[in-house]
């Protein structure tokens, strides 16, 4: 299967809340191999099935040293969060753009993995910011959001300038 498209932002498509997963079936693992893909040739430390167009709540992430851990969160519910950290975000739809967000500094979340299992997981520092980042993706709701409007506002041009000059 050919990389997945990685929609940028502005683009509205971005913004829509993905549906939960009925049934981890084959056409859902078939979804996760192809997000992997597409992450690891980014190269990202996380994708959502949102940014490449697919309203599913699926997640794939491994920000493993070795690049060779990859955690799928299917229908993710995050059930405790605690603390407060700030890490600079980027994004696969924002490329270029590094921005301190807050995040909280530990969670633990319930999700299902690749054979439909019920898992649930601890998470603190980069990778319960990279959760918490591809959570809302899920949600229709992107990083430079907890931005000030100033920087949106120039973010956004950035992106629709980047987006001219590549067409
Ligand atoms: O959602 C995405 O576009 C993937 C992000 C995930 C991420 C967000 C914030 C912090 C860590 C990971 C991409 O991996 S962006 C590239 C990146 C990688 C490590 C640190 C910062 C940015
Ligand atoms: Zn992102």
């Amino acid at each position: 299967m050919p990389y997945l498209t990685i929609l940028r932002y502005p683009d509205p498509r971005l913004y829509r809340k993905a549906a939960p997963v009925p049934s981890v079936d084959d056409s859902v693992r078939a979804l996760v191999r192809d997000m992997a893909e597409t992450m690891y040739a980014a190269p990202g430390v996380g994708l959502a099935a949102t940014q490449v167009d697919v309203l599913k709540q699926v997640i794939v992430i491994d920000a493993s040293e070795r690049r060779d851990r990859l955690l799928t969160l299917i229908n993710p519910v995050l059930l405790e969060k605690e603390g407060t950290q700030y890490c600079e975000e980027g994004c696969l739809s924002v490329p270029g753009v590094y921005e301190r967000v807050e995040r909280a500094a530990r969670i633990k979340v319930r999700a299902l993995g690749l054979s439909g299992e019920s898992f649930e997981l601890a998470a603190e520092e980069m990778l319960a910011v990279c959760i918490q980042h591809e959570m809302d993706h899920l949600e229709g709701k992107m990083f430079v959001d907890y931005l000030s409007r100033l920087k949106q506002t120039r973010i956004r041009a950035r992106m629709q300038k980047l987006l001219r000059k590549s067409a």
